[in-house]
């Protein structure tokens, strides 16, 4: 049972099913003078503090917490370590707010014991564009765990979304909760697959050897597709046409203007990279491909630290083939020393995952909304939503 999670307006496993309740917020908004004022309390060793990600010493400290205390693989193999410029990236969308940047620190020492994040985003469900706050970063000391701090976390979160007049939220996670709007899977591509190998990453296949393991995953030097070059500022309104004509097709999806991918696509070095397919002869922009930088720690080896990771972010093909499309993503990605390229099985990316030598990953990753239902569960290829 979810003790907290069954006193959230989130669709609730009992109501899976029931066709007569409807598409939308689950409740209505109060008047503002209705939100609580003040901050939920805490166990009385612990405060609240408003993490200012424009400080590089806080910013510091928020990494330094991610990096022993955020999410792990099922096994304990390896932990996800977001990079201070990809957080500070992460974290400073256009019109974010710095209340929603929420840590807990022990009031003796002042050391930063969790964090919790939200930023603004409108996300599109159906034909209905709605403000929601996108949660992330969730994320409670391993000495802390268990004492149900991270309900309060997410009350206080809430509650300053609240007072934004904000009323829904996106998030993602790898545990079950009341109740995913669709399940995704994890889907792996290796660029060095001896070092995956040598990690524990992967597993040399049945009758394979290591040389035979390294042809099977060579790729080319250099991108096939003519007129393929990195996004530029000047870039920006045609791929913003290109991305919401194309993300239009998709039941959740999110409602980009020219700010937000100024913002979430042009090129930020070892964050995102963005590439695009300009004609050469009409210098038309006709495809486009993301990718963003993860890295994770591999936990306990004598040799590596750690895994260089690409993630699919945003894809759109229109003239050059996605498979071919994604096949110059690969190899641009093999070009900066990633290890490997990962993508969830949302929008189009089934159709290259197999023929491109991605292998599916144990662990799932749920979507969630709150405050607003949908009908039914979604298929991951009618979401055009990627969180970071
Ligand atoms: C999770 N990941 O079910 P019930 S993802 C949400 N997301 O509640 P305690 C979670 N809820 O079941 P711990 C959750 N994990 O009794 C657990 N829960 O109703 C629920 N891990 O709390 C859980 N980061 O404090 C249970 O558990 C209750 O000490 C138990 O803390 C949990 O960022 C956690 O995986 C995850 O740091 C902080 O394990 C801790 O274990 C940890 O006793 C490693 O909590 C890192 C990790 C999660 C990454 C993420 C998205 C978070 C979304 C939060 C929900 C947002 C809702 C929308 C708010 C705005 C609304 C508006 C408007
Ligand atoms: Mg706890």
């Amino acid at each position: 049972t979810h003790k907290f999670w069954e006193s959230q307006p989130v669709g609730q496993f009992k109501d899976i099913g029931d066709s007569n309740l409807p598409e939308g917020p689950i409740e209505p908004p109060t008047l503002l003078s209705e939100v609580k004022q003040e901050p939920y309390n805490l166990p009385s060793q612990y405060e609240w503090t408003t993490c200012d990600m424009e400080s590089d010493e806080t910013c510091r400290e928020v990494y330094d917490l991610l990096k022993c205390n955020y999410v792990e693989d099922d096994e304990n193999m390896f932990r996800f370590n977001y990079s201070q410029e990809f957080l500070t990236w992460a974290l400073r969308p256009p019109g974010y707010y710095r209340s929603w940047h929420i840590g807990v620190r022990a009031k003796s020492s002042k050391k930063l014991v969790a964090f919790i994040t939200g930023v603004p985003a409108r996300i599109r469900v159906r034909d209905e564009v709605v403000k929601m706050a996108e949660i992330n970063f969730l994320c409670v000391h391993k000495k802390l765990r268990s004492k149900r701090l991270a309900p309060v976390m997410i009350k206080e979160v809430t509650r300053r979304v609240h007072l934004e007049n904000i009323w829904q939220a996106a998030y993602t996670a790898g545990v079950v909760l009341p109740t995913p709007i669709t399940t995704c899977q994890y889907w792996h591509r290796s660029l060095n697959p001896k070092k995956l190998i040598d990690v524990g990453f992967s597993r040399l296949g049945a009758r394979m050897t290591m040389s035979r393991t390294i042809k099977l995953y060579k790729l080319p030097d250099s991108p096939a597709t003519p007129g393929f070059r990195n996004m530029e500022l000047r870039d920006v309104p045609a791929v913003t046409r290109l991305l919401r004509n194309y993300l239009s097709q998709f039941v959740v999806a999110p409602d980009f203007d020219e700010n937000d991918v100024e913002h979430w696509l042009l090129p930020t070095e070892n964050v995102v990279d963005s590439y695009l397919v300009e004609s050469p002869e009409t210098h038309e922009i006709t495809d486009f491909c993301s990718f963003y930088t993860l890295p994770s720690s591999i936990l306990g080896n004598q040799n590596h630290s750690t895994l260089k990771a690409a993630y699919s972010y945003y894809n759109v093909s229109t003239k050059t083939p996605l498979l071919q499309l994604m096949n110059d993503a690969l190899i641009v990605a093999k070009q900066k020393d990633f290890d490997v390229f990962n993508a969830l099985d949302v929008m189009h990316n089934e159709s290259f995952l197999k023929e491109l030598k991605f292998g599916p990953g144990d662990g799932q990753l749920h979507y969630y909304l709150y405050n607003y239902r949908i009908r039914h569960a979604l298929r991951p290829s009618e979401l055009g939503l990627v969180l970071l």
